[in-house]
């Protein structure tokens, strides 16, 4: 069974989504111009992402889904039976039935800013997980999350694979950290228990390729963020003079994902002027990588105490269940 999802994204009168217009405003004002990865994200660029996650490049979905599928009855011993298992982000992924198969949950809430992507995403989870209670939040998992009455009393386990804590810089992952806290903590009096994805620092050549793969997937995931502007911000990017970057940044062991222009150019978004030189670019995604060591430093920063780890095979990836 699904409950009905509760809308809560902000439209002005023309239906434009504020924090859209804002952010990208806002980004593109700055002198190295950056949007923040959140906003890839429309039905397209969840399509994409999916597309990206089965490249041969891009490792982190499969050594996620092995460790999820390798060390079932261990998830199921550490964080036992009856807990509302609340998702950050729905993905239509394999991992989360490989959780909920796992630990025997009391309730299945999935939290995502695409409408539309969760409503398709908890439909099939349900139809995967008859009986078990499926209730969808469309909101903003970056602030407080008010659960449903439905998980009242209930004990947490917050799930947030793929990695996707990545794409904030430290400051913003530990606000992140701290307000899940806050939402797992809603409504119960049950300690919260929270199992992230990290993706783990490895070869540059890895790295690089997993966000550069050959069939050019990950450009067109980058460069739909162009085409979404221009869609729902009334935008004039030329987006054929635009060229997707993928680099190591060593110093702070993190893929960045830029827009190049590849010549100058000039364009108006909600009746503001840009303008670009050749060789400028727009910074579009931070994805940060980790060691144990800076994965639990981080995780303490932001109020959740580390209490095992996981990894694959080849040492990839790594899943780490924390209390808070
Ligand atoms: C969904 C944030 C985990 O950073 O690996 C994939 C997004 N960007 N390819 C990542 C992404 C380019 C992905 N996360």
């Amino acid at each position: 069974p699904v409950t009905e999802a509760v809308r809560i994204v902000d439209e002005d009168d023309s239906g434009i989504d504020r924090a859209f217009r804002r952010d990208v405003l806002q980004g593109l004002s700055q002198r190295q111009k950056a949007v923040p990865a959140r906003w890839f994200y429309d039905e397209r660029g969840s399509q994409l992402f999916e597309d990206i996650t089965g490249l041969d490049e891009y490792y982190p979905t499969r050594a996620e889904t092995e460790i999820l599928r390798d060390n079932a009855a261990a998830f199921a011993d550490a964080i036992g039976p009856g807990s509302a298992v609340v998702e950050f982000g729905s993905g239509s992924s394999a991992k989360t039935p490989l959780l909920l198969a796992a630990i025997a949950p009391a309730a299945y809430v999935p939290i995502d800013i695409s409408g539309e992507f969760l409503r398709a995403s908890a439909d099939q989870l349900s139809a995967k997980f008859p009986g078990l209670p499926v209730c969808p939040v469309e909101a903003d998992f970056m602030r407080k999350v008010t659960m449903p009455d439905a998980i009242a009393g209930t004990p947490r386990l917050g799930f947030f694979p793929g990695s996707t804590i990545g794409n904030m810089v430290p400051r913003s992952a530990v606000d992140m950290l701290r307000e899940m806290r806050e939402t797992l903590c809603d409504k119960t009096d049950a300690p919260a228990k929270l199992l992230i994805g990290m993706d783990r620092v490895k070869e540059t050549a890895v790295l690089e390729a997993a966000y550069d793969d050959a069939r050019g997937v990950t450009a067109d995931f980058n460069l739909n963020l162009l085409y979404r502007i221009n869609r729902e911000l009334d935008g004039t990017v030329p987006v054929e003079s635009f060229a997707h970057r993928a680099i190591w940044n060593d110093e702070i062991a993190r893929i960045e994902m830029h827009l190049e222009a590849e010549r100058d150019v000039a364009f108006t978004v909600c009746d503001q002027r840009f303008v670009m030189k050749k060789g400028e670019t727009i910074h579009t995604e931070n994805s940060h990588k980790y060691t144990k060591r800076s994965a639990n430093a981080l995780l303490l920063a932001g109020g959740w105490t580390p209490i095992r780890h996981w990894r694959d095979a080849q040492d990839r990836f790594m899943l780490i269940l924390a209390e808070a």
